[in-house]
């Protein structure tokens, strides 16, 4: 299920819109994972404060982003483009390859509450589809 040349178009056009509300993004996705899929908060547990909202919550959602953001500008070549994340995320951090997906769909989640005009059929399936790819490649190193 790879990106047409189309769906880069989509995403591309959907992020100049967001980027700028890149970390309230960041924090609300990382907060929602952190709730909703609790065993998430096992790789955070030396943060001070891991609520949502929190201090640590605020500036890792910025983090996060900026990786996204970064990733729209790789989009012709993930794989090659978030080698260094995804060895990163296996080797050091030992993050199980599975909470990518979910914090993907949180993203996308949090993508369709803030910009519900925006974020039409169209833009929902080339961003899941982006998001999708972008697992995927950090999932690289895993294999
Ligand atoms: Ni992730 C650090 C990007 C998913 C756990 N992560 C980072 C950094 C970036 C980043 C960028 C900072 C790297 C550096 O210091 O050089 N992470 C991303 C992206 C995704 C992702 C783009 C997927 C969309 N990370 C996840 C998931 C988990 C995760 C799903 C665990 C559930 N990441 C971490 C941890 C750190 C981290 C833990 C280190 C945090 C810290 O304490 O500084």
């Amino acid at each position: 299920m790879s990106l047409t040349a189309k769906d880069k178009e989509i995403v591309k056009a959907f992020w100049g819109k967001v980027a700028s509300k890149a970390e309230d993004i960041g924090q609300d996705a990382l907060s929602r994972m952190l709730v909703v899929y609790p065993q998430t908060k096992t790789y955070f547990s030396h943060w001070k404060d891991i609520s949502p909202g929190s201090a640590p919550v605020k500036k890792h959602g910025a983090t996060v982003m900026g990786g996204v953001a970064d990733a729209v500008a790789k989009i012709d070549d993930l794989t090659a483009g978030l080698l260094n994340l995804s060895e990163l995320h296996a080797f050091t951090l030992r993050v199980d390859p599975a909470n990518f997906k979910i914090l993907a769909h949180n993203i996308l989640v949090v993508f369709a509450i803030k910009f519900p005009s925006d974020f039409t059929p169209e833009v929902h399936v080339a961003v899941d589809k982006f998001l999708a790819a972008l697992a995927r490649a950090l999932s690289e190193k895993y294999r």
